[in-house]
């Protein structure tokens, strides 16, 4: 039962949450055991203490994705969360706790050799395990953080489906139960929260399916049990707690999209020069500080990205 609704000037950015309200007892244990039997399928790439499938307990860091900055303060990037699922406010971390993420079936489906529904815990081991990677993150409303996640590319995710030579596109869905999640009984939301990426940009190496932040479990706020990660792409696309990932052919439409087209796009790839209708993109603010720094284009990933969208017109509809 949910006992205190924060208003969004009540709780601080500093405010504690303390580890007991979303560390999952049975996911910490589950993560022990693999640690002491997995074999890593990764061809031995993550050293034993490293194949805590879902849990995310101390990953091999890759050292390949490097910060301009510094990381954000845990306290900071798991009290001030998007999930509007939960409500519409920054705060929503206590409601969101409401959520039962495991169990937790995840379903590949659509033009794949073979539909599948699977435990998430089990995905992640056969998926070969996690890997701890250090990514800015942008939302579209001008507030960014920089994270330890950890996770695993999605690329792996893509290749485990065996998708049809002519799918084109993932399409991924949240959960939709609005007795848990209250905000899905505001009517004029499109739900379940959809986002959709190319298979090309899932299969780039930036694209990480998320479990674990900060070396733990990926709390219930930041999406557990398991969300996407595209940091090049302003923070609305990384959906959280997904449920279904449908290969298509058709450009799916999303939940930003669906509700407000103009100011949310398919593309949503970062970019200062591209403001939205309602704000400047040109700097964002740093979360827990009022620190604003210079925004940059595909949010300083454009080294991996950029290839991506080099024979597509460079306009507005690939930065909005
Ligand atoms: N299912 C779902 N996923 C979501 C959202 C949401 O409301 N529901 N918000 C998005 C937005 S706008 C951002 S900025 C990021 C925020 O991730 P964080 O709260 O872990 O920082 O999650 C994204 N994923
Ligand atoms: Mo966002």
């Amino acid at each position: 039962m949910l006992i205190r609704t924060p208003r969004p000037w009540s709780l601080s950015e500093n405010q504690i949450t303390p580890e007991d309200v979303y560390m999952n007892r049975r996911q910490i244990l589950a993560g022990l055991g693999f640690g002491l039997t997995a074999t890593a399928i990764g061809g031995g790439l993550f050293p034993k203490g490293a194949m805590a499938a879902i849990t995310g307990l101390p990953a091999e860091r890759n050292p390949a994705f490097t910060l301009d900055r510094d990381i954000t303060d845990e306290e900071d990037a798991t009290t001030y969360t998007n999930f509007y699922e939960f409500g519409s406010s920054k705060n929503i971390w206590k409601s969101a706790q409401k959520l039962v993420t495991d169990p937790w079936a995840v379903t590949i489906d659509g033009m794949v050799e073979e539909d599948i529904t699977i435990e998430a815990e089990d995905l992640v081991r056969k998926l070969g395990g996690v890997e701890e990677r250090l990514y800015r993150h942008r939302c579209v409303e001008a507030w960014a953080m920089a994270v330890p996640w950890s996770g695993i590319p999605l690329a792996k995710l893509v290749e485990f489906a065996r998708p049809d030579a002519g799918a084109k596109y993932l399409r991924i869905e949240t959960f939709h139960d609005s007795d848990v999640a209250k905000g899905q009984r505001q009517s004029w939301y499109p739900w379940p929260y959809v986002e959709g990426i190319t298979i090309e940009e899932a299969t780039n190496e930036l694209a990480f399916l998320g479990t674990g932040l900060y070396g733990k479990p990926m709390p219930k706020q930041n999406g557990a049990p398991i969300r996407l990660v595209l940091p090049w792409k302003y923070g609305f696309k990384s959906i959280k707690s997904i449920k279904r990932i449908t290969f298509t052919d058709e450009r799916p439409t999303s939940f930003w999209q669906d509700l407000m087209w103009k100011e949310y796009g398919f593309w949503a790839n970062v970019n200062p020069e591209y403001n939205h209708p309602r704000w400047s993109q040109e700097t964002e603010r740093l979360l827990g500080s009022n620190e604003r720094v210079p925004t940059l284009k595909y949010n300083g990933y454009g080294e991996w990205v950029e290839p991506l969208y080099a024979a597509m017109p460079q306009t507005r509809e690939l930065f909005y």
